[in-house]
């Protein structure tokens, strides 16, 4: 009988869990589709090389994805989008290949190296090359050129190249 009891008590709880924002909101990267269009600029994402982004906002189950890590910054760094951001997911290019990245490199943003002013080609400007480490990021810059700058070294001011 206690058994049963806890079962009838543990029910209602599972329920709940399942029904939050976190079945919902899944915080795992998304695939990138051939017809997916860029979150800003509406361009078709795999159709152009370098690095991706994608990002979670709050209570969204439309997951944004970029054409380039570039225009992911450019709107998550607006303070209007900053403050409904959950997740942003950037590809480690020190383990997918630079022209098709694939969907299986994706990784956190915010801990992420990047590499700015290589002289690896994406779109919509210079390139915000991501890597996982500090160490593939400096090896990158090495071979391509740029500068090595950690996640919050990427600002708007940076971009609009001031
Ligand atoms: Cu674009
Ligand atoms: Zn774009």
């Amino acid at each position: 009988m206690k058994k049963l009891m806890l079962i009838l008590l543990f029910i209602p709880l599972m329920y709940a869990c399942s029904q939050g924002d976190a079945a919902l909101q899944s915080t795992e990267a998304q695939p990138i589709h051939d017809h997916d269009r860029c979150h800003l600029c509406g361009m078709m994402i795999t159709k152009y090389p370098g690095p991706k982004g994608q990002l979670v906002l709050k209570g969204e189950t439309i997951v944004p994805k970029f054409c380039s890590t570039r225009d992911m910054f450019n709107f998550a760094l607006q303070p209007e989008n900053k403050r409904q951001i959950t997740h942003l997911k950037v590809h480690d290019m020190s383990v997918t290949d630079w022209d098709t990245p694939s969907d299986n490199a994706f990784i956190d943003a915010t801990t992420a190296w990047y590499v700015y002013g290589t002289s690896k080609k994406a779109v919509m400007g210079p390139a915000v090359a991501s890597f996982s480490s500090k160490e593939a990021a400096t090896q990158f810059a090495t071979e391509f050129g740029g500068a090595v700058l950690a996640y919050d070294q990427i600002t708007i001011e940076l971009l609009d190249g001031e």
